[in-house]
């Protein structure tokens, strides 16, 4: 048994986060449990060719270990998963950190005030007790395999864009892609130059803005070290530009017109072919679904190897992909990057709660809610990183992470203070929360676009996004409001 005060489950984003202000304020005695073998979550696991990101990197990164020496204006994966490392263990948290670890289920035993974790590794079995378990496998962990006929029964290579294996060797091969979201756009072009046949499997055209991506110069980059306030100033421009425009797209559709006037000219002027040009226009409102950001995706569909079909997968078969029309396209590989199980994931099974209840169960029945983000009603002691209502799609999810550790920050110091042993956001405090989240999501794009998204759960409600301005967010989070919250001291 391994007894500890905080156990941190994920040591991605915001696991490393938490992980380091638990340091910096003098509460020492956590473990951060993972199963990979390395900082960095998700950009850790999605290794996939083209693999970036279409936050800027000066944004998409802790405002308290600013990186001058990003190479490029928007990260790609390699360069983002190093910096991740380089702070843990700038920050000395690797010796907290047991890699290889899966925690197989977590449960509140009221008796003892404690959760109890059994971990799994290198195939022996243990437990963690903690009295306080933050929660940060983040919200797009485990990779959504499709609901098609046949799937299992296909004889060839299938790869997930989140479990990218690199000794699949794809020259000269027939490949299929499944799915055209924000993975898809960035491996599609790479794949494109190697393959011999691609077939790009689309069910829902994305809207597709240019990304701006340059290298920095060796200038910039001494600039960003030596000038000071520099850095933090071009992060604040970007910040600011992101928060006003999306935001103001997000809730105002005229404004939403030259963002498709954008989009659509894309298109236009890098597909020639009128019917891939067709194919390739999305029929829902622009923002519905995350805006995406590549310069290479309509030229790799438009490319003679490459075939856009949007004809509907009727059922995979031993040797390939039929469609609706009844064709079948054989293929050596189907690659499958059909996005995330988010608001339906098996975590949500393992994490059992004070009434015995698993979180995927209480959320079957009112929907994926949480208060702030951060606690769930009947999970005492429990702290979600990146949970309801905290996903952004217009700016970093750094700023909404570090939000959220000042709130933990600030929770774990009134704990300490206090003599409290357990803690539960109350039922009501919950419940009105939600209620202000949704009434300022109604006139949102994400809820009348037209689109179906995984923004939104089995109630058709939207409780992945944060709906307002992310300072708001920052604002609500600085302190710990110990009034929502039923609370029992020591003695
Ligand atoms: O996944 P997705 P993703 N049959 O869910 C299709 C972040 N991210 O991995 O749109 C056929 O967006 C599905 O079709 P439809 C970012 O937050 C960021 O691409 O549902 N198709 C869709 O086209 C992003 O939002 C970056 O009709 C099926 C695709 O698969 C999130 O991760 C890069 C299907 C899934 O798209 C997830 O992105 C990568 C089926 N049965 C990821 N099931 C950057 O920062 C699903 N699809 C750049």
């Amino acid at each position: 048994m391994i007894d500890v005060q905080i156990a941190i489950i994920g040591a991605g984003f915001s696991g490393l986060g938490a992980a380091v202000k638990l340091k910096q304020n003098g509460f020492d005695d956590f473990v951060i449990l993972d199963r990979g073998s390395d900082f960095g979550g998700t950009w850790r696991d999605n290794t996939y060719p083209g693999a970036a990101c279409d936050v800027p990197s000066h944004l998409y990164s802790y405002s308290f270990e600013h990186n001058p020496t990003w190479s490029r204006s928007y990260s790609h994966q390699p360069e983002i998963h190093r910096y991740i490392n380089g702070v843990a263990d700038k920050h000395g948290v690797r010796a907290n950190t047991r890699f290889g670890t899966e925690v197989e289920n977590a449960a509140w035993h009221e008796d003892e005030r404690r959760w109890i974790l059994d971990i799994l590794r290198d195939g022996t079995r243990e437990q963690v007790r903690a009295e306080i378990m933050i929660g940060a496998v983040g919200p797009l962990c485990e990779p959504n395999l499709p609901d098609i006929d046949g799937f299992d029964s296909y004889q060839g290579t299938i790869v997930h864009s989140a479990r990218w294996d690199d000794d699949v060797d794809f020259t000269g091969k027939r490949v299929a892609v499944i799915g055209t979201g924000a993975s898809a756009i960035q491996l599609v072009p790479e794949l494109a130059e190697v393959v011999g046949r691609l077939d790009v499997y689309q069910r829902t055209a994305p809207w597709i803005v240019p990304r701006t991506e340059r290298p920095y110069s060796a200038t910039e980059q001494w600039a960003f070290a030596n000038v000071p306030g520099y850095q933090s100033a071009v992060r604040g421009a970007i910040y600011a530009m992101n928060e006003v425009t999306a935001f103001g797209l997000t809730y105002s559709p005229r404004s939403l017109k030259p963002v498709e006037l954008v989009c659509r000219a894309n298109i236009a002027r890098s597909i020639k072919d009128p019917e891939v040009r067709r194919k390739a226009t999305p029929t829902f409102q622009v923002g519905c679904k995350r805006i995406l950001r590549s310069n290479d995706w309509y030229p790799a569909i438009a490319r003679p190897n490459v075939d856009l079909v949007t004809d509907g997968i009727a059922s995979i078969s031993e040797t390939g992909i039929v469609t609706r029309d009844g064709t079948e396209r054989e293929v050596d590989v189907i690659v499958v990057a059909t996005g995330f199980h988010v608001t339906d994931s098996p975590v949500f099974d393992k994490i059992i709660g004070a009434e015995g209840r698993s979180m995927a169960n209480v959320w079957d029945e009112i929907g994926m809610q949480g208060y702030k983000g951060s606690f769930v009603h009947g999970f005492p002691n429990m702290m979600l990183m990146i949970g309801p209502s905290t996903g952004l799609g217009h700016t970093s999810m750094v700023y909404m992470i570090e939000s959220q550790l000042n709130y933990l920050v600030d929770y774990l110091k009134t704990v300490r203070a206090q003599g409290i042993t357990r803690t539960d956001v109350t039922a009501q405090a919950q419940r009105r929360y939600n209620a202000d989240v949704q009434h300022e999501l109604r006139n949102s794009v994400w809820v009348n676009g037209g689109c179906a998204s995984w923004y939104k759960d089995h109630h058709g409600n939207i409780t992945t996004l944060w709906p307002g301005f992310t300072f708001n967010f920052r604002r609500i989070t600085k302190k710990f409001d110990i009034a929502a919250y039923d609370v029992e001291r020591r003695g």
